[in-house]
């Protein structure tokens, strides 16, 4: 059963030497979907000029029912999300850990396709919830698809499958008021957690700045369970994948997510289009730790449990592979909608561990594929389809596309030729790998995933004094929206097992009291050595590159100036926009005009990596006393971005209320621009004393 791409034109479709496609082109004849053309594409027929619709007004009928159906069921969770297309090249074959298709042979591709996501907020909410991100990648190989779909977190907040629809119950909008829409800052999802300690280790991630990355392009993936590698001979390893991000990690600050949300909430689908389209091809490297019984006995903590990773200071990651975002998807329903995946599609030379938690999505994925996308053949959708030959006796069922041809529909069967095929592989199909699984059936959580605390422990010890701020500040923030001080002082108990110091300063932050730590299952151990690895401003790019800098300009601006800092930044392989008083052309001092990007209004600082102010004299003056103007200098203080002076920008500082420090920079001349775009590659100016 070759499983083509459906040709889904009809013969009245065919442009000028176009390919065949259903979408509408130049010059084309508009009609039904059956095909029928359409003398009046505008009106419905009717009786008279002004009577009532006629039933028999087919054409209206045609175009009414299908949008009428026009939408599916959203994801019931990681709805918002924004995908590509992708190549995976192999850089270091392992064929001696896994027969798996991708890791053959080293320079080999394996055409891959991305989705990034957020987990709470439905299909429209914006980018910059604090939430979890979502990282699923499938790969169409020569075996079969392969779908890693895991988070930018490496830990989950939950040790058993069973408790997944309560996790998520919780953190959705509240049943009996309908918000808040993509925020787990509310009673439900703290009362949950706060009941669940197994989750702490997560919500130490989920309140650091992981959850609010600046780009998806900046953030890691992780496979979260652990997955076996098998090899040709049937033997097994164990295996935890990562993806690294070679532009580097890159977060935004919490005051600043929540005012990108307001001015851009699509900040990460635009970023990630944009970066795309110009060329300029996101990469991660594709890790693994790869770990055999002995170790997994030894290992502080139980490698089936979902709540713990291994610290990359204990099992170093080993680089196998390269995957390119290389195209930007054409049609988001037909893709980023219909595209379907599975922890459970996995092909020769991957398997499973007992992991209770993977177990379950095993069985969840497939389920909510059929109730998103209505039919069983939904692995036939362009997007789904494997790219290599599919050959079952599966059959029918709805939005069949393959003319499945002959009489045998039955395996074994004696019509289809001496081999009565397709039969099943021995040698090179897939073979689970042998187990010896032996025990009484019961309900229950191994002693061995009791500890929650002391790996929370370790993220927090793992963090840069700024980091840790950030998760207290966060805590703070989240626990501040919930309305039950029961919650909140249940939550400040667990959190005294993690760290005395965290404890205090969230409660502090919230002004209340520290309540008796809770019960621990077993003692926080306190001997776990920090992992540098954990941080994201320890793992920091070392330049500007992929970033944006927004660079205000007025009539009157230093031509000289303007130019040389754009060619700085351009040339270090970064992103320049201008922001002017409004959108129409400056006139520059030194002859020639700017098309800017934005007006001041719609272009906010936080939309950029760093700002150069270069504003003329009365330019500046005239800005001085534009709200838009003074926030777009108080807030990049505040987010502690690093900011170009132009010659007459100080009036704005001091409109602004804003003090200069060593964060700012002088461009009074075109010499000053190299300077100033070697100290962004910095980012941030962290040393100053502002909590955003
Ligand atoms: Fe899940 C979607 C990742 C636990 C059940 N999950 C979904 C997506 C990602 C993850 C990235 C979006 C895929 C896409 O872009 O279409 N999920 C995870 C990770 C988990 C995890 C990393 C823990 C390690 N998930 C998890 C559990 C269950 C599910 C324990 C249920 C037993 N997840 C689902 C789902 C979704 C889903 C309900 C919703 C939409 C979809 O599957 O296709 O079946």
């Amino acid at each position: 059963m070759p499983n083509k791409r459906p040709s889904t034109s009809t013969p009245g479709q065919r442009g000028e030497g176009d390919e065949l496609h259903q979408g509408v082109k130049r010059g084309e004849r508009m009609t039904t979907a059956t095909g029928t053309p359409l003398g009046d594409g505008q009106n419905s027929l009717k009786v008279g000029d002004r009577g009532p619709t006629l039933l028999e007004d087919f054409a209206f009928r045609d175009k009414m029912f299908h949008f009428d159906h026009e939408r599916i069921p959203e994801r019931v969770v990681h709805a918002r999300g924004y995908s590509a297309h992708a190549t995976l090249e192999c850089l270091d074959a392992i064929p001696d850990l896994t027969r798996a298709a991708p890791f053959a042979t080293k320079g080999k591709k394996t055409e891959a396709f991305v989705r990034f996501s957020t987990v709470a907020g439905n299909l429209g909410s914006p980018d910059l919830a604090r939430d979890v991100r979502g990282f699923a990648v499938k790969m169409y190989t020569e075996d079969g698809n392969w779908d890693l779909v895991g988070n930018n977190i490496p830990v989950f907040f939950i040790q058993d499958a069973m408790k997944f629809p309560d996790l998520v119950h919780a953190v959705k909008e509240e049943q009996d008021r309908g918000w808040p829409q993509a925020a787990s800052a509310h009673d439900t999802f703290w009362d949950f957690v706060s009941l669940m300690p197994e989750s702490t280790h997560m919500l130490l991630w989920a309140m650091s700045d992981r959850a609010i990355p600046r780009s998806f392009r900046f953030m890691e993936g992780f496979g979260v369970h652990t997955y076996r590698f098998v090899n040709a001979d049937g033997e097994s390893t164990f295996v935890k994948f990562h993806w690294k991000p070679r532009q580097g990690m890159q977060s935004v600050v919490w005051n600043e997510a929540l005012k990108i949300n307001g001015a851009d909430p699509d900040f990460h689908r635009r970023d990630l289009h944009a970066a795309i389209e110009s060329g300029d091809l996101p990469q991660w490297d594709l890790g693994v730790q790869v770990f055999d019984e002995a170790f997994a006995d030894e290992f502080d903590f139980d490698v089936l449990d979902a709540t713990k990773l291994i610290p990359e200071e204990v099992l170093p990651v080993r680089v196998i592979a390269r995957l390119t975002l290389d195209r930007n998807v054409d049609n988001m329903f037909a893709e980023n909608e219909q595209v379907a995946f599975g922890t459970h599609n996995v092909i020769p030379g991957i398997d499973f561990s007992n992991d209770p938690l993977l177990q379950g999505r095993n069985f969840s994925y497939l389920d909510t594929q059929l109730k998103r996308l209505g039919s069983t053949n939904f692995t036939q959708l362009p997007v789904n389809a494997p790219r290599c030959p599919v050959a079952h006796f599966q059959r029918d069922g709805h939005m069949q596309t393959s003319l499945q041809e002959g009489r045998g529909t039955y395996e074994p069967n004696s019509l289809t030729g001496d081999d009565r095929g397709p039969r099943a592989d021995v040698v090179q199909g897939y073979q689970s790998v042998m187990r010896e699984e032996a025990g009484p059936t019961r309900r229950l959580r191994a002693e061995s995933f009791a500890d929650h605390y002391s790996q929370a422990r370790q993220f927090f010890l793992s963090q840069t004094e700024v980091e840790r701020e950030h998760i207290v500040a966060a805590f703070a923030f989240e626990l501040g929206k919930v309305e039950d001080p029961r919650i909140r002082t249940r939550m400040l108990g667990n959190l005294r097992n993690v760290h005395e110091d965290l404890a205090q300063a969230v409660a502090d932050t919230l002004a209340m009291p520290l309540p008796e730590a809770s019960e621990a299952a077993v003692p926080t151990r306190t001997d776990l050595p920090e992992s540098p690895a954990l941080s994201i401003l320890r793992n920091g790019p070392e330049s500007f590159a992929g970033r944006k800098l927004g660079v205000l300009v007025t009539d009157g601006s230093d031509k000289a100036v303007v130019k040389a800092v754009a060619s700085a930044f351009e040339e270090s392989g970064a992103v320049v926009e201008y922001v002017a008083p409004a959108i129409g052309p400056v006139k520059l001092k030194g002859g020639g005009t700017l098309t800017p990007d934005h007006a001041i209004d719609g272009g906010p600082s936080v939309l950029f990596d760093a700002v150069a102010l270069l504003p003329s004299s009365d330019g500046a003056d005239a800005l001085a006393r534009r709200a838009s103007a003074k926030d777009f200098v108080s807030d990049a203080f505040a987010h502690h971005k690093l900011v170009g002076l132009g010659a007459d920008a100080a009036v704005l500082l001091a409109a602004a209320g804003v003090e200069p420090d060593e964060g700012f920079l002088d461009l009074a001349s075109a010499d000053d621009a190299a300077v100033f775009v070697t100290r962004c590659a910095s980012l941030r100016h962290w040393d100053r004393d502002v909590r955003a």
